[in-house]
């Protein structure tokens, strides 16, 4: 599936940068366009594979570069005023090669935060294409702050999406690690996760004809209906083909027949439990699987260790366990790879626990924003202070 990626905001600026960086590594042809939009200067500059001359600076006149710290109304107030600048960075898109928008930010900040629902807006007004959003929630230790403009971002982002994919960095944290450490390999998680599921559907011609390959009209029906959507994941490495039987020794003594039928078995019952351990796993957003509306099951890896009987058991399996009558499966042949990975989708997931508590706190602040801004606002002043204190001794 080709995808016309925006980063908005320095986390949404950084995912698109590590996409564009596994394209190019996996050759997967998912990144279309990639574009950065921000209000800091210093994190446009950061960025290490997206098109310089795609990397748009927004809000200048309010705050000359400096970003807008957490204030994601002055984040979304700001992408209102130059919606025109990032869309002249959208202009260079060939917009009819793509088969939909990525608006990717980090939901607890203040550029991104405010910015991403008012570029989804946009984009769901001027193209015909779907618009998804892929929103970061904040860890439950960065405070109160990110917390409520992540309340308030996903509410908006999830309304003006077709679809919010949802990845949660306080599940993914790591005890002991400092947050920013800890990014790049959260990173690299996200960028995996989707790009397996992106790529399932860019399957070239003259590759590997596989039984049932995914394409992309399957990721965006079950992604169609709106909603929130999470995504699980697990591989397991596989050996090569040609170091297993199979060969001229094993045809010429007849040993092929009782060979292939335990491969076969092996084959489907690795698929199964791989399907069960994403599905059951860790996903981006952690939720009760059950009552999700659509899904889909995308086995990837070499052909020869991918079987639709494996596939069709798994797809059941998840039917089963999501009660949902629309799930999608098939397979994503990459010849050569040294694992199987089965990666699930589940979309209109409902019964998530985060997305509750995010909702509770979003109602609760009505009340007590004030606090909260001032709380913010002191703790902003100590740092100042605690800063200025440390100079003054340093003279
Ligand atoms: N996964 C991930 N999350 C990040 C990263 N950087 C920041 N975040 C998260 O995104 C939120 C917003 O931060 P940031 O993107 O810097 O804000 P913005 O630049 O004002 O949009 C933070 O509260 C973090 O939870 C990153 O590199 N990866
Ligand atoms: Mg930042």
């Amino acid at each position: 599936m080709k995808l016309a990626m925006i980063g908005f905001g320095q986390a949404g600026g950084k995912i698109v940068d590590k996409f564009v960086e596994y394209d190019r590594q996996r050759n997967s042809d998912i990144v279309r366009a990639a574009v950065a939009v921000n209000s800091a200067k210093a994190d446009l500059l950061g960025l290490e594979n997206i098109p310089k001359d795609q990397r748009v600076l927004i809000g200048q006149s309010r705050v000359k570069g400096h970003g807008v710290g957490a204030d994601n109304e002055l984040g979304a107030e700001i992408a209102e005023e130059d919606i025109d600048e990032v869309q002249g960075a959208i202009d260079s898109i060939p917009v009819h090669e793509v088969d939909a928008f990525l608006v990717v930010s980090g939901l607890g900040g203040g550029t991104g935060s405010g910015g991403a629902p008012v570029l989804a807006k946009h984009l769901k007004r001027i193209y015909t294409e779907p618009v998804y959003g892929l929103g970061i929630l904040p860890g439950s230790d960065e405070g109160g702050i990110y917390t409520l403009n992540a309340a308030r971002s996903f509410q908006t982002f999830v309304r003006e999406v077709d679809n919010l994919l949802v990845f949660d960095n306080d599940a993914w944290r790591k005890t002991g690690e400092s947050v920013q450490g800890g990014y790049d390999e959260i990173n690299q998680e996200i960028v995996n996760r989707f790009g397996v599921l992106f790529g399932a559907g860019e399957v070239k011609d003259g590759q590997e004809v596989a039984e049932s390959v995914v394409d992309s009209s399957e990721i965006i029906n079950t992604l169609a209906g709106g909603g929130v959507s999470t995504v699980g994941y697990a591989s397991e490495g596989v050996e090569p083909r040609q170091n297993k039987s199979g060969g001229l020794l094993s045809r010429l003594t007849g040993g092929d027949e009782p060979d292939d039928n335990l491969d076969t078995a092996h084959t489907t019952n690795r698929i199964t439990s791989l399907v069960r351990k994403a599905a059951l796993g860790r996903l981006t957003l952690p939720c009760e699987i059950e009552g999700a509306e659509r899904a889909l099951l995308v086995l990837a890896g070499p052909p020869e260790h991918l079987n639709r009987k494996g596939i069709e058991r798994g797809r059941k399996w998840i039917e089963e366990q999501t009660g949902s009558m629309e799930v999608r499966g098939g397979d994503y042949p990459i010849p050569g790879a040294g694992k199987v990975a089965s990666v699930i989708l589940l979309s209109g997931v409902t019964n998530v626990p985060r997305i509750k508590e995010l909702q509770q706190v979003a109602i609760e602040a009505q009340d007590n924003i004030e606090e909260i801004r001032e709380e913010s606002d002191s703790n902003l002043e100590n740092l100042v202070n605690d800063d200025e204190d440390e100079l003054e001794s340093l003279f």
